[in-house]
């Protein structure tokens, strides 16, 4: 975690219209690209809480595009559902609070930009699934989501980050590093290098399909982790999703891959006990059935087609992006341990072996529904 600076903090919260004053303020360790804390401030004596957000610049290079595109999308979504009559509409979208001269990111003096969310309280996320009523949720969820935005006006969004999963560039970069080999660390991974340059023969599916006009371009959220959907304490059910920096435009089987690579294990993203990492498929099925009770009505047969391959794919493209982080010397993802990354590779790698493995019946459970 980046060093925390309380007093740093204290000035960027009195760039935002937010009533009262400060009173402290906590890192929130999710995630491993930008630096996020809650804070809670005073109003009139009620306590009540934002969040406060540095953007990783180095990942996002235009930030101004980043909260465009957030700003835009989390209108349209709370407009939408007002329209339908809907009640907690700030706990369901993100509301942006604006800078004091009405921006949506404050620029510190030191070339930092910094937003602020409303807090959505009484929800919680978890880093790994505990039950299919919660893999059902969380489709659910990215579903409504990729619906919502589906009549979205106006000018098409911006791409963030280009090319974010194209699997061909990540393939590229990942033989680039291998060659490269900077901190001579290749030796360490030799196996996980093998096993991945083998997978050449299908990493373009998508794009090809794309290409060819089989497959649509829409607005999608492209970090469907499991953790980026908040779940109601109460009911348990799915209240909204966050960490929207990379919605763009893009290819709904991409979110639907990432939910299948952080919904269908039971484990961590990065556990070291392989043997507990598999697909669980009541766990796929749930999630299947969520994300088609929101999203069945407008994907098309190509579509659904490919949503379990999607799951192998993004699987296998994170699986690659750690990989590639880790020979670089770990530059990009945050770690917290020594061979994080390479760790995070292999647990992505042993799942890409288990959907395989379960390929054909994941896919006639999606045909049947
Ligand atoms: C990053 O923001 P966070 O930590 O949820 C990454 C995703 C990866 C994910 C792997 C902008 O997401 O693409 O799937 O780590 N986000 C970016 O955990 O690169
Ligand atoms: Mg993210």
């Amino acid at each position: 975690m980046p060093l925390y600076r309380e007093q740093h903090l204290q000035e960027i919260s009195k760039q935002f219209r937010i009533y009262g004053q400060i009173l402290h303020a906590e890192p929130c360790k999710i995630g491993h690209i930008n630096e996020t804390y809650t804070a809670t401030y005073d109003q009139g004596g009620v306590l009540v809480r934002y969040i406060h957000q540095k953007i990783n610049q180095t990942v996002f290079k235009n930030p101004g595009a980043v909260m465009e595109n957030i700003v835009r999308v989390t209108s349209h979504i709370r407009t939408k559902l007002a329209t339908q009559g809907a009640r907690e509409v700030t706990r369901k979208a993100l509301t942006v609070v604006p800078t004091h001269d009405g921006r949506p990111y404050y620029q510190d003096g030191e070339g930092e930009c910094w937003r602020t969310f409303v807090f959505v309280e009484k929800v919680q996320s978890f880093e790994s699934v505990q039950s299919p009523t919660q893999a059902f949720e969380a489709g659910k969820a990215f579903g409504m989501f990729q619906s919502l935005l589906a009549d979205l006006p106006g000018a098409r969004l911006h791409e963030t980050i280009p090319d974010f999963h194209h699997t061909r560039k990540r393939f590229a970069a990942l033989e680039q590093a291998v060659a490269a080999d900077h901190c001579n660390r290749a030796r360490f991974a030799a196996a996980e290098i093998e096993f991945a340059l083998a997978q050449q023969p299908w990493i373009g599916t998508l794009l090809d399909a794309f290409a060819n006009g089989e497959l649509p371009e829409r607005i999608t959220h492209n970090d469907t982790k499991f953790n980026n959907v908040m779940m109601d304490w109460e009911t348990g059910r799915a209240m909204c999703v966050v960490d929207l920096d990379t919605v763009m435009p893009g290819l709904v089987l991409y979110d639907f891959g990432d939910m299948v690579r952080t919904t269908t294990s039971s484990t961590l993203e990065d556990e070291k006990d392989l043997t507990k990492v598999h697909l669980q498929m009541p766990m796929f099925e749930a999630l299947a059935r969520g994300y088609l009770s929101a999203a069945g009505a407008f994907l098309t047969p190509a579509e659904k087609a490919h949503l379990t391959f999607a799951g192998k794919l993004i699987t296998f493209t994170i699986g690659i992006r750690f990989l590639t982080d880790y020979l670089a010397g770990d530059v990009y993802f945050r770690v917290h341990r020594p061979d994080h990354n390479l760790d995070r590779c292999r647990t992505q790698f042993h799942l890409v072996r288990s959907i395989t493995e379960q390929e054909e019946s994941m896919q006639k459970f999606v045909d049947r529904l």
